[in-house]
């Protein structure tokens, strides 16, 4: 094949955030926007030639055209084998598992997760390492490096590759395998729950189920899994089909954007179990008739009942979660003599705890939780897994949350999303923020008093990589928090997370709504911040 080497300029803009390169699709449109990138990743690498690459996205506009981008710029920088899921489809943890099981060089997954797509939507681009999981701050950081001082890029003079017939095709020593973007997904979900058992409980009618793949790449996953796998009748998966700007939706699993869904489970006759997932399918949301489970009361739930699932029978190393996640699970690790690690926002810093064995679960206030058996955070098996145990435990999603909340108390919790707030303004709030600190432990607030208040620093504790500024932290005597984060997935101006959390003993306040019961804490977090001053808001984007 032709190789050409095509001169460039940098552009200043390529840092990845938590998630990857997220931009408008427009940015990723300019000339040798995306080649600039794709380069600078191959730069960053070293000794791949001959090896394997996993190339897939949720399908949003513009994954087509970026994936005949990818494929010219891998076969010139000598990969000898990239795997295409068909139609250039691949949710994020089916990637993590087929770089895990062809033992592949790496993978590029193409997505902006929840945000929306279309024209003028968002598009990104992110890299995963042979583990499966993404690439950890070491790599992220030479990428940006070489994407400021980037100067030329190779690429293979090739026509267009058929990415829709499944099969090989060969280009001199390069293979392309377009494969069946399900199957080796469906059969590791097969090994780990326990499928003959959700059959059953489907077929008697015990469970009643709707999922929400909010038009995006879970749709497919979904139906062969839930309705031909397990015999949910047709329509359980609503929303099923990927479409380019997942139907003019915000594909983020929550009450505020998966509202179809919602209505239907607080509805009548709602079903006994609801589920939604994201974008690219790492996310998801989990919901019985008339009750929303919080992601961090999922992920210690999951903990506390790890046994009931096939996989993980034999009992779990450890759990982890990131920093703004709820302390629920760890009152679950506590009680069963389990390691817990607290973490900064980003499914890469589970990587290394999950390699080394010392981490089984894991899982983040933003919908995602995950276990060993990729390196990402996977929605359907998190929705699996709440099958599973319902299923096994012959109980509604109300009564195995009441009971949790029963034996280890309810950490009650939300989250205020103020988005595309101006980035001046932004960093103006957290320079106010940060200039409080030293003096606020100690003070007392009404009932609660400052017990810590800094900024989260984290030392990795299988590399001693140490991770600064992960967000700030006011933490109080009675176990209460508030916590403040820029978020690292926005594309628009910056978007300021105040997560608030309080700890509550008493069964008989278990009922209470969230937003009640952190009122106290809501107006602390703005006096400490002055948002709504200073943006002029009066209320958060997003509430979740
Ligand atoms: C990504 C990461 C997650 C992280 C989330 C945080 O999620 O994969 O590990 O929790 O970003 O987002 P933010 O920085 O906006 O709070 P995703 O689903 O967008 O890939």
């Amino acid at each position: 094949m032709q190789i050409n080497t095509q001169s460039t300029t940098p552009y200043d803009d390529q840092k990845p955030g938590t998630s990857g390169l997220r931009k408008k699709v427009t940015v990723f449109q300019q000339t040798n926007y995306l080649e600039n990138f794709v380069q600078s990743i191959f730069n960053s690498l070293q000794d791949f030639q001959g090896t394997s690459l996993v190339i897939g996205g949720d399908g949003r506009f513009f994954n087509r055209e970026a994936i005949q981008i990818i494929i010219k710029i891998a076969a010139a920088n000598g990969f000898g084998e990239l795997i295409i899921g068909q139609g250039g489809l691949l949710s994020t943890p089916a990637v993590s598992n087929l770089i895990r099981i062809n033992n592949a060089f790496g993978g590029i997954i193409l997505s902006a997760s929840h945000n929306p797509g279309g024209p003028d939507e968002d598009f990104g681009i992110k890299y995963n390492v042979s583990n499966g999981g993404p690439a950890p701050e070491k790599f992220t950081d030479a990428l940006y490096e070489n994407s400021t001082t980037i100067s030329e890029y190779q690429i293979a003079d090739i026509v267009d590759v058929d990415l829709d017939s499944i099969g090989q095709q060969k280009i001199d020593d390069l293979v392309i395998t377009i494969i069946d973007p399900v199957s080796d997904y469906a059969d590791l979900m097969a090994k780990i729950f326990d499928f003959d058992l959700l059959k059953n409980s489907i077929s008697y009618g015990y469970i009643t189920l709707c999922f929400d793949a909010m038009h995006a790449i879970t749709g497919p996953y979904a139906k062969r899994i839930l309705e031909d796998l397990l015999g949910a009748p047709k329509g359980t998966v609503i929303n099923g089909i990927p479409l380019e700007d997942f139907g003019g939706g915000h594909p983020d699993p929550n009450m505020a954007h998966a509202e179809e869904l919602t209505n239907t489970m607080f509805g009548e006759n709602a079903p006994t179990f609801g589920a939604a997932s994201d974008g690219d399918g790492d996310r998801n949301m989990i919901m019985g008739a008339n009750i929303f489970v919080t992601p961090s009361d999922s992920l210690a739930i999951m903990a506390a009942n790890a046994q009931l699932i096939p996989a993980y029978a034999k009992g779990i190393s450890g759990v982890a979660r990131s920093m703004p996640t709820s302390q629920a699970v760890d009152r679950v690790a506590k009680k069963l003599g389990l390691p817990c690690f607290e973490t900064p926002t980003g499914w890469k810093f589970f990587g290394n705890l999950l390699d080394d064995g010392q981490i089984t679960l894991c899982g983040e206030e933003s919908f995602g939780s995950g276990s060993d058996h990729v390196r990402e955070k996977d929605g359907l098996w998190a929705v699996l897994f709440w099958l599973n145990l319902v299923a096994k435990k012959r109980q509604s999603i109300e009564d195995i949350v009441n009971e949790h909340w029963e034996s280890f108390g309810r950490d009650i919790y939300c989250r205020h999303d103020y988005e595309a707030v101006d980035l001046d303004v932004a960093n103006g709030i957290f320079d106010h923020l940060r200039s409080q600190l030293s003096g606020l432990a100690g003070q007392k607030f009404s009932d609660y008093t400052v017990k810590y208040a800094d900024e989260f620093s984290y030392t990795d504790p299988v590399d001693n990589s140490v991770s600064h500024n992960q967000g700030i932290r006011i933490g109080f005597e009675n176990g209460s928090r508030i916590i403040f984060r820029l978020s690292g997935t926005g594309t628009v101006g910056a978007t300021l997370r105040i997560y608030l959390e309080k700890y509550e003993a008493d069964s008989s306040k278990h009922g209470q709504d969230a937003q009640e019961a952190l009122a106290f804490l809501i107006d602390l977090a703005e006096q400490f911040c002055k948002i709504k001053k200073r943006t002029g808001r009066t209320e958060p984007t997003v509430i979740t």
